[in-house]
């Protein structure tokens, strides 16, 4: 064995002298400049791995005779740090230190793009291993650049290839703010656009990527192209682990051109605040595309070397640089070949270009960087090269790009796993091993939103459907029981007329009940405006009838209560004239009917109400499902400007409420006879509103229940109907029910109630009359005495032919001395009170003689009585042989109210006779003057 390979070499000595022999020894040099980034902190610091294989290839080149015959290959290079400023010191450094340089060798696109905009300006051909960026096919901008690199642009197609495959139409993009990753958005961009991809948002860091990821989340990015440098990198996929945007809700699409380990790589040096365990953790499943950098075939290349020669060559060099490649392969290691065969590509064009400017009798020798013409055909040869080499074929397209494949992987159990190939010309996408998920489930592109409309449940609305139906039934069977009953004072006396039209307003609000439970679920969207519409029409509807027939009737009470004389004859006139119409027409009502309409019509017309769906904060499905939410929205009736109707309809019906309330208030004592139930109506008022001050904020605030809103309005709806007819009408139907034949008398049997202040007054007025008996007993007594006393005295004079004193007073002839003549109809306990000179309703000063039982059952010595009928009888229920009584009217009748409207005072007050207005047995007033008794005066 070992002999054939002593053979083997000498027939390769003998060859390679023989050669030796047809070409001339390189003894010139051709000097070529290189930038290498290799010491830098950001960015790609790829010329690690990349200088020492150009270094390789000009051993290469330079060992081939029969490449640029009599000329050596020479590299000066210098290191950029991936720094485009350094860079640019470097490449006038190798520009303006001698020798003159005929070709820049550069990497890193930042720096890239620096020397290849200004080397045109030199002359200069600028071929690239290491820069990506799509910018630099600008052939205006970079017109003497070629790359042996790739465009970062290579991996869009297989990206939209890959996204297509799997599925996947929304996307996130995240990249680090870099003219390379810049522009090769745009073309990412432009293409999804063509393939129908969404781009959901496009995130773009300097250094701190904590809030581009944050951002991410809260736009839910599920499938996340990354774009930046290898630091980066690093920094992006710790704040991932830190916001939890990895595993198997997530798909990454990270560069494929960065070393195997490296998300635990320089964790301390770069101060990343994650573990190695937590950045493995999070680059778990994740995707990397990557262009073909290295020959797939292990045939022969350019150099005479296979693929895996190269690399063990590459490998051995790279640990004689330092570099342990058995741990951590440095950076460009993958685009090592690119940089190999850079050199090589340089050797190949010099070597045309030496042949044709030999043609022209020119030499490489004399080019400077004012030659046009050799750096003409530099770059022509250049634009022709093709070759096999370690990176595969390397040919340039017009725009001085490379053609390559690309590789899909995957990082699995921290390495990177070979799923697949695509070739971009032939648009073929091989898969060489199924990609593998975290759940074995694709991840989606997007959280799946469930939409759930919140309806009002089923039972619910069917109960209150029930109990709504209960109370228009009972609405409609009290309208009837009016009708039927109408001729019963008691019904005659409570308006019926006014509480059927409140009837007739809770039957439609407790309609409205059932349009209220109507939603999605049971109604066509088509058909949902029509429900808005119904739904405001019973509503205000219902509400003005119900709540104004209240209105109405404590209106009436209070105006009947405070109105004026003036008014009250006016009143007088016009009621005779409308006698029959007012019986029928409540134009508070119509009124208040009006309004409604007119508002409801015009809403209708110019901003009718529509289905509006507001959606409520997404909410996580009972199962565990993580990719599913549930999003709830509620229907609503709405119109363009709604809040401006509603104010207008709840700044009416407050004011009304707010009036009622106050008119409620005050008539809550008063009584009148022609509306029997206005203190009912008072409670049902106060009912109405408390209810409503407690259901609208409420409502507001569980708006969003449809079950709860639903229940708390229709029950507080109701319950105020209920309310109101049970205390309207309760009373009246129990009153009927026990009386069935009896007609009534008109009193207020309905409301039987008598205030507290009431009762008060009445209790002081029994105190005051019984200490004004007391009064009069008293002083009676002494009358009698004094009398007695006088008899005696009249009797000794007339014994003596004395006249009698005219002033006594005595039953008979009482009338000398005042206008009234009450009548005593002897030891009868009945006296009959004649009251021929005062007018009806005025009001007359009287005095008794004695303890007298005057109308009303009171016992008065002196006082104002007002007098209602011309003749009442009063009862006496003093022993027969009491002192008979002498009523005395004063002559000064004061002012009558005779002109009140005369029919309402006979059916109210006639049946009561006289009344006791004010005792004013101790009145000034009534010692002044003609207006004292004769008995007074005496005394
Ligand atoms: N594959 C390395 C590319 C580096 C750059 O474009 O800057």
């Amino acid at each position: 064995m070992s002999g054939f390979r002593l053979i083997v070499s000498i027939v390769f000595a003998l060859v390679t002298v023989s050669h030796c022999h047809k070409w001339p020894p390189k003894t010139k040099v051709l000097h070529i400049g290189g930038i290498f980034p290799i010491n830098g902190t950001e960015g790609w610091q790829g010329g690690m791995a990349c200088q020492p294989s150009a270094m390789m290839a000009l051993d290469d080149v330079n060992s081939r005779f029969d490449l640029l015959p009599g000329y050596k290959l020479k590299l000066h290079w210098n290191d950029s740090e991936c720094e485009p400023g350094l860079g640019a010191l470097v490449m006038y450094d190798l520009l303006y230190k001698p020798p003159q340089k005929l070709m820049l060798l550069a990497g890193c696109s930042t720096v890239c793009t620096t020397v290849a905009e200004a080397a045109k300006m030199w002359n200069l051909v600028v071929l690239s291993y290491g820069a990506s960026s799509p910018a630099l096919s600008n052939r205006q901008r970079f017109p003497t650049l070629f790359r042996t690199h790739p465009s970062a642009t290579v991996h869009n197609p297989t990206r939209v290839k890959i996204l297509q495959n799997f599925g996947w139409s929304r996307i996130a993009i995240l990249q680090q703010a870099e003219e390379v990753f810049i522009s090769t958005v745009e073309d990412l961009e432009t293409r999804c656009r063509e393939s129908g991809i969404e781009i959901v948002t496009r995130q773009s860091f300097l250094n701190d990527p904590s809030e581009s990821v944050r951002n991410l989340r809260r736009q839910d990015a599920r499938i996340i192209v990354g774009l930046f440098y290898v630091v980066a990198a690093r920094r992006v996929l710790c704040e991932m682990y830190k916001q939890g945007l990895y595993g198997s809700s997530y798909v990454w699409f990270f560069i494929g051109w960065y070393e195997d380990n490296w998300y635990e790589a320089n964790l301390s040096q770069e101060k990343i605040e994650c573990t190695r365990e937590q950045m493995k953790e999070a680059a778990e499943g994740h995707l990397t595309t990557e262009a073909l950098n290295w020959n797939q075939d292990n045939q022969k290349t350019i150099s005479g070397m296979t693929v895996e020669d190269y690399r063990k060559r590459l490998n051995n060099e790279l640990l004689k640089n330092g570099h342990d490649v058995n741990i951590r392969f440095p950076d460009g290691y993958q685009e090592a070949p690119l940089a190999y065969d850079a050199v090589w590509a340089v050797a190949l064009a010099l070597n045309r270009t030496m042949h044709r400017l030999a043609e022209r009798g020119r030499s490489l020798d004399d080019f400077t960087y004012n030659d046009a013409i050799s750096a003409g055909e530099i770059y022509s040869a250049m634009n022709a090269t093709q070759f096999l080499g370690v990176s595969g074929t390397v040919a340039f397209s017009s725009k001085g790009d490379r053609i390559a494949w690309t590789l899909i992987e995957q990082m699995i159990n921290g390495q990177y796993n070979k799923v697949g190939y695509y070739d971009t010309q032939t648009d073929n996408l091989t898969w060489l091993a199924e990609a593998r998920w975290i759940n074995g489930k694709i991840p989606q592109d997007r959280t799946i939103i469930i939409d759930k409309l919140r309806t009002v449940s089923f039972g619910l609305f069917v109960t209150m459907s029930l109990v709504s139906s209960v109370g228009i039934a009972a609405a409609i069977g009290l309208i009837i029981f009016n009708v039927v009953y109408r001729e019963q004072k008691l019904i005659e006396l409570s308006q019926p007329a006014c509480n059927n039209v409140m009837l007739v307003g809770i039957v439609l609000l407790l309609s409205s009940v059932i349009l209220l439970g109507m939603d999605g679920d049971t109604v066509p969207v088509v058909h949902f405006p029509v429900v808005c519409q119904l739904r405001a029409w019973l509503l205000c509807l219902g509400f003005t009838l119900a709540f104004g027939a209240m209105f109405s009737k404590v209106w009436r009470v209070h105006r009947q209560s405070t109105k004026s004389k003036e008014e009250t004859s006016k009143m007088k006139e016009k009621k005779s004239r409308t006698q029959s119409a007012k019986a029928k027409v409540d134009w508070v009502l119509v009124g208040l009917s009006c309004i409604d309409v007119i508002i409801l019509t015009i809403w209708a017309i110019v901003d009718p109400q529509m289905r509006m769906v507001e959606n409520f904060q997404l909410e996580n499905p009972s199962d565990t499902e993580k990719d599913i939410k549930i999003r709830p929205s509620m229907e609503h009736c709405e119109s363009k400007h709604q809040n401006i109707w509603l104010g207008v309809v709840y700044g009416y019906k407050g004011l009304l409420l707010i009036f009622g309330l106050f008119l409620a208030y005050e008539t809550r004592s008063m009584k009148v006879r022609s509306i029997n139930d206005s203190r009912y109506v008072g409670m049902s008022i106060y009912n109405v509103v408390v209810l409503c001050l407690i259901t609208a904020p409420v409502s507001l605030v569980i708006s969003s229940q449809a079950d709860a809103s639903f229940a708390f309005v229709t029950a507080a709806l109701a319950f105020c109907c209920f309310i109101s007819m049970a205390l309207i009408f309760l009373p009246k139907v129990v009153e009927v029910v026990r009386n069935p034949d009896r007609p009534g008398d008109g009193d207020d049997e309905t409301d039987q109630t008598v205030s507290k202040e009431e009762e008060e007054r009445y209790r002081k007025l029994q105190q005051e009359n019984e200490q004004l008996q007391q009064l009069i007993a008293s002083r009676e007594h002494k009358l009698k005495l004094l009398n007695q006393r006088l008899l005696e005295r009249n009797a000794s004079a007339n014994v003596n032919g004395v006249t009698a004193n005219p002033a006594v007073v005595s039953p008979s002839n009482n009338a000398s001395t005042n206008v009234s003549t009450p009548v005593m109809s002897g030891p009868a306990r009945t006296t009959t009170i004649h009251l021929p000179p005062a007018k009806k309703n005025s009001e007359v000063r009287f005095s008794t003689s004695s303890m007298e039982m005057l109308p009303n059952k009171t016992r008065v010595g002196v006082g104002i009585m007002k007098v209602h009928c011309t003749e009442t009888i009063v009862t006496d229920t003093a022993p027969s042989t009491a002192t008979p009584t002498t009523l005395v009217f004063n002559e000064e009748v004061m002012d009558g109210v005779g002109d009140e409207d005369q029919e309402e005072y006979e059916e109210r007050e006639c049946a009561t006779g006289v009344e006791l207005i004010e005792k004013i047995t101790d009145s000034p007033m009534f010692q002044r003057g003609s207006t004292r008794s004769p008995e007074e005066s005496y005394l």
